[in-house]
């Protein structure tokens, strides 16, 4: 298997392991252009992950692949300092899988893990967890069901942008659960994931990764939503927790 087919079918995923496991591949390319030419390719892979995008301008602002690795990997430890107080003897609820998020709420009391569909990213998320806390696992549409159970929501993302928050679909109708029920909600994510990209695209993948052909149906599936930022409480970062409206000031897209 190929690198492009890892990523494109998702053997390998999730914005920050996508960024190392490039990192770890361009690290063999020395000539210019061939170097260029690779990170283009890659880039198109998962283009709304924006994790990729700003490690290579750091490339080729000058920095090197290994202080890129140790950035991702410290950016983890720092987030999950800041972020396990916060957690610490509450119920929480996630979606999908984010290493941010996960190195965060395994200091939590429980955990609701919604499966995330159509590609069951939650399965990833409670086998890792059950080594931790106590870890639940809900059908997406459960959200609103087992809402009151929970203290707070905490997601990954894949790109803060001006107009908001990029993370795996269904983190919109999550995000209102949580507000409407009067929940906080939290962002895990390292500032590798401001993107300030002119040109931004949803993923739209696979029709047949929700159902076979149906004649005369569409069948639509996008890989991420927007949260708008009104129903973000805060961004866990590795430089702290930061309100939205401080983010904003570094969004400019
Ligand atoms: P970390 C994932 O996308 C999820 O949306 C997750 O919240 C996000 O990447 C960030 O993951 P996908 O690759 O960088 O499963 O925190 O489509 O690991």
């Amino acid at each position: 298997m190929s690198i492009y087919s890892d990523i494109l079918k998702m053997k390998i995923r999730g914005a920050d392991n996508i960024a190392l496991t490039c990192l770890k591949h361009l690290s063999k390319y020395e000539d210019k252009k061939c170097f260029e030419n690779e990170c283009k390719k890659l880039e198109k892979l998962r283009p709304t992950e924006v994790v990729l995008h700003n490690v290579i301008k750091k490339l080729n602002a000058g920095c090197s692949v290994q202080e890129m690795t140790d950035k991702i990997h410290n950016n983890r430890k720092l987030i999950e300092c800041h972020g396990r107080k916060l957690v610490k003897g509450k119920n929480v609820m996630t979606h999908c899988h984010s290493t941010e998020t996960m190195t965060v709420i395994k200091h939590s009391k429980s955990v609701y893990a919604t499966i995330t569909e159509p590609r069951n990213q939650g399965i990833i998320t409670v086998r890792y967890l059950r080594n931790f806390t106590k870890t639940k696992l809900i059908i997406d549409s459960a959200c609103g069901f087992y809402m009151d159970d929970v203290d707070m929501i905490v997601i990954g993302s894949d790109s803060l942008r001006k107009e908001g928050i990029v993370n795996k679909i269904g983190s919109i109708p999550l995000c209102i659960t949580a507000k409407t029920f009067g929940k906080e909600v939290y962002i895990a994510a390292n500032t590798l994931k401001f993107d300030n990209r002119e040109k931004f695209s949803i993923e739209f993948r696979l029709p047949n990764e929700i159902h076979e052909s149906i004649k005369n149906v569409e069948i639509l599936n996008p890989a991420f939503d927007i949260i708008p930022w009104k129903f973000v409480n805060a961004v866990i970062t590795e430089n702290g927790i930061i309100n939205p409206k401080k983010i904003l000031q570094e969004l400019k897209r």
